[in-house]
């Protein structure tokens, strides 16, 4: 089955994408926990951590280390949350690997980190 995130990667479903290569892919996601909440993805449609090659846990690590530097400079948060689920016990909704950037201020207790579904 063609994941959401595959369709994204494809230019099928539009999304508003802040970094791209050959392996990985950033953008921001649909129902933000917080301002500037980011996606970044696998572009090899793979469920989990378990599921990904060395190769593809360096690429996403560094990806989300470049594109968490680039939300900090834009938006200046005082901080952020890395984020990725792993099976629906976890409150993984979207069966294409993926990590969460959700930046956060000094009084935000409000933000939700995690919302099952
Ligand atoms: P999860 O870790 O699988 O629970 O996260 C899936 C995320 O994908 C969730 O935050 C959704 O808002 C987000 N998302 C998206 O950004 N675009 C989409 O078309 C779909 C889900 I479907």
């Amino acid at each position: 089955m063609t994941s959401v995130f595959t369709r994204i990667v494809r230019g099928e479903l539009p999304a508003f994408k802040l970094y791209e290569d050959d392996l990985t892919l950033a953008f921001l996601d649909i129902n933000p926990a917080a301002r500037g909440h980011t996606l970044v993805i696998a572009k090899p449609e793979l469920p989990g951590l378990l599921d990904l090659p060395p190769e593809l846990v360096a690429a996403t690590a560094l990806t989300t280390q470049r594109v968490a530097r680039a939300i900090v400079a834009a938006l200046q948060p005082d901080g952020f949350n890395i984020i990725q689920n792993n099976g629906a016990a976890a409150g993984q909704v979207v069966f294409h690997f993926h990590v969460h950037i959700i930046p956060r201020w000094d009084g935000d207790r409000s933000v939700k980190l995690w919302r099952p579904g």
